[in-house]
């Protein structure tokens, strides 16, 4: 009994360790971005672990032998992460950015945006591989990474509620209005990157920022001009 309860913690822990291992992937993106393009395609994440129960009810459920190393083959989303981004063309930069690290390998990829699914669900869907590193093994563990706008998001998680309180029966018209509601999000989405880009095609320099220099919210100071200038040397050089 104490060998199997170690066992599972161990079990336990690994996915934690790799859901935190990717967090920090994921924000050390999102702070890059923020610092050098003064924008993020990452609005916000989260994460949660499957309960030790959830896993074996959904083994039961599927028909997965009850040990261990079959559930881990087997069972993919016991850590999961959610990303939610402004725009559709972020969730795939997003996908690109996390799936082109060397220690990533993407498992499987279900691509719900661009086909989305008949109740008008739309998402990235990722599996992934990350080793862990322990005291005495490396471990590759999966973890599934859900990407989406913020308006998927927002009907992904009323169509969840309304999901779980008929029980997985709605009815036919509330099953339509989440339809036409999916339809709507669809085109806030399109409507709402043309927006964006529009913006980002005006943006321009500002000429009094532009020889100022801050890092991590320290108050800006003005670059010497001879640090300028020997950059510059350095790069008509280096072409
Ligand atoms: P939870 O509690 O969110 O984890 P799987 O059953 O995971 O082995 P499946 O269903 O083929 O295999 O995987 P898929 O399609 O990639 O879906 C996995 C997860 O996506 C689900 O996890 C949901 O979180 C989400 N999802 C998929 N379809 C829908 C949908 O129609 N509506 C909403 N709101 N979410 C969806 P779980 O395990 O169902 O739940």
């Amino acid at each position: 009994m104490r060998e199997l309860k170690l066992e599972l913690t161990r079990f336990m822990m690994s996915y934690k360790f790799a859901s935190d291992e990717m967090l920090t992937k994921i924000n050390i993106l999102k702070e890059e971005f923020n610092s050098i393009h003064d924008y993020s395609p990452i609005e916000h994440v989260s994460s949660r672990l499957k309960s030790p129960e959830g896993i074996l009810q959904k083994a039961v459920r599927k028909g997965y032998p009850l040990e261990l190393d079959g559930i881990r083959d087997n069972i993919q989303d016991i850590a999961g992460i959610r990303i939610t981004c402004s725009f559709i063309s972020d969730t795939y930069r997003i996908r690109d950015l996390l799936a082109g690290q060397r220690d990533v390998t993407v498992l499987h990829e279900k691509d719900y945006i661009r086909q989305p699914k008949a109740n008008g669900y739309q998402s990235l869907h990722l599996i992934v591989a990350i080793p862990v590193f322990m005291s005495d093994r490396v471990q590759p563990v999966t973890v599934e990474i859900q990407i989406r706008t913020i308006a998927m998001d927002f009907w992904a998680s009323l169509e969840h509620k309304i999901f779980y309180k008929y029980n997985g029966a709605v009815p036919d018209t509330l099953v339509e209005d989440l339809r036409q509601a999916a339809d709507a999000a669809s085109r806030l989405d399109v409507k709402m990157e043309l927006l964006h880009d529009q913006v980002v095609a005006l943006e321009s320099v500002d000429p009094n920022d532009a020889d100022l220099f801050s890092f991590d919210g320290l108050p800006p100071f003005p670059l010497p001009k001879g640090l300028l200038d020997s950059f510059m040397r350095g790069r008509t050089e280096a072409e």
